[in-house]
């Protein structure tokens, strides 16, 4: 029988090759790729979530258990795409035009990735009209903007201005994020949520789209 809790215990205790090894045999053993994914590998990063937001896990931790998270999600990911499971949600994140910082972004990006969702990471310096694209090419459900200078945070503005020149504001949430962005300056240019941290944006997405 597949050990969907010793995988959520290596997620969280960060060991990738002991989470490629459980996620194999699971799959070897013809367990369901969606158990996989939700009672091992999600499980195990709401903990992790919960942990960092709680300030008992740090950014280091978050990361090792990321990578673990990946490392499974190498193996659970081709399946995942042939047996036609759906992700909770397709979200593009990038940091924002003229912003190079990448580390919060990534944080982010892999706790949704670990909470189901599926992920178009546009990198850095994104400039509006690739979030544009990556709504009208990629169908995203939800963009996250990510910006950690005070003077890159009008481009998050400038990206809803561009959603709303295409006609897209309606069909897309935007969440923003990043040390110098707050709840108010969220409400100031529209966006339709913020979070403080990775793991409240996993919350926050949820909510935004009704499947908290
Ligand atoms: Co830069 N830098 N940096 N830097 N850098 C800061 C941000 C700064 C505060 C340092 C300082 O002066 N004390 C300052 C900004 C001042 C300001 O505008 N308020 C600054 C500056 C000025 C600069 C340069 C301009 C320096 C220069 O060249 N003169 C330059 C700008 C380059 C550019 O972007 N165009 C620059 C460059 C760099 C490095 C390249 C050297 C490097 C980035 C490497 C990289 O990211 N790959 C760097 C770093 C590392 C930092 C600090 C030290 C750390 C940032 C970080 O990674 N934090 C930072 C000072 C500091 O914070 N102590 C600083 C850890 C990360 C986990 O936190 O990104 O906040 P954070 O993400 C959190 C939340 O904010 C949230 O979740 C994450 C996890 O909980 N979150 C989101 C983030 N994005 C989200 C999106 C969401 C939701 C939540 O979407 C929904």
């Amino acid at each position: 029988m597949a050990d969907f809790e010793g995988l959520a215990t290596a997620i969280i205790n960060g060991k990738a090759p002991v989470a490629a090894e459980i996620t194999q045999q699971a799959l070897a053993e013809g367990a369901n790729p969606s158990d996989i994914l939700t009672k091992g590998l999600v499980a195990g990063m709401d903990v992790v979530g919960r942990k960092f937001k709680n300030n008992e896990f740090y950014v280091p931790e978050v990361l090792i258990a990321a990578r673990a998270m990946k490392s499974a999600m190498e193996h659970l990911r081709p399946v995942l795409a042939e047996t036609g499971v759906q992700p909770v949600a397709r979200v593009a994140i990038g940091t924002v035009r003229g912003d190079l910082h990448d580390i919060g972004k990534n944080l982010v990006s892999m706790m949704l990735e670990g909470a189901g969702f599926e992920i178009i990471d546009l990198g850095v310096d994104v400039k509006p009209e690739q979030f544009v694209e990556a709504v009208q090419q990629k169908n995203a459900d939800v963009i996250c903007l990510s910006a950690l200078l005070t003077t890159t945070m009008p481009a998050m503005s400038d990206t809803i201005k561009a959603l709303l020149d295409a006609n897209l504001r309606e069909k897309v949430k935007v969440m923003i994020g990043g040390a110098p962005v707050t709840d108010n300056y969220a409400q100031e240019i529209g966006a339709d949520g913020y979070a403080p941290d990775a793991a409240s944006a996993v919350d926050r997405a949820k909510v935004l789209l009704g499947v908290a």
